[in-house]
């Protein structure tokens, strides 16, 4: 039983080193002078939650809230650097609202395609929402927690 635990840590150990390299070369991998954008853009419908994958506290799979009016999403659950849930579904029209913890110092949401942005805070209760009218992925992240895994993701579906 021991020897499966030790072995369990040793495949979790090699998987992250890959994804560490994996980062790296998609780093490098934008300099090639092809002129156009990446033909990847932001994600296919495929996997919209690809963004999520080494988010903190991302189990797999997204809350399901759609059909609902609000959602609200914690800033600084779980160990105090994470987005609960990391990753949302939910209907056209739909209000998040993102609601500070008070845990893990001074956050901020931040969309990747800029189409919303909060300001930064620390204080418990704090919060900020956006109204997502359009169907699509919509990432995001807290901006002094990034590297370390604050990311999260709203999926907009009819
Ligand atoms: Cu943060």
């Amino acid at each position: 039983m021991t020897t499966n635990r030790l072995d369990r840590r040793a495949v979790l150990k090699a998987t992250g080193a890959t994804l560490l390299a994996g980062a790296l070369a998609g780093c490098t991998g934008g300099n090639a002078d092809s002129g156009g954008g990446g033909s990847g853009g932001s994600g296919g419908d495929d996997e919209p939650f690809d963004y999520v994958s080494d988010a903190n506290g991302y189990d797999g799979s997204p809350t399901d809230a759609t059909g609902k009016s609000a959602v609200t999403v914690d800033v600084g659950s779980n160990n105090g650097y994470a987005f609960g849930p990391a990753a949302l579904k939910i209907s056209p029209g739909t209000t998040v609202t993102w609601k500070w913890t008070g845990q893990g110092g001074s956050h901020n949401v931040v969309a990747e395609d800029g189409s919303f942005e909060s300001s930064y805070s620390a204080e418990a209760g704090y919060t900020f929402e956006h109204t997502f009218e359009s169907v699509g992925v919509y990432d995001y992240y807290c901006a002094p927690h990034e590297s370390m895994g604050m990311k999260g993701v709203v999926q907009v579906v009819e």
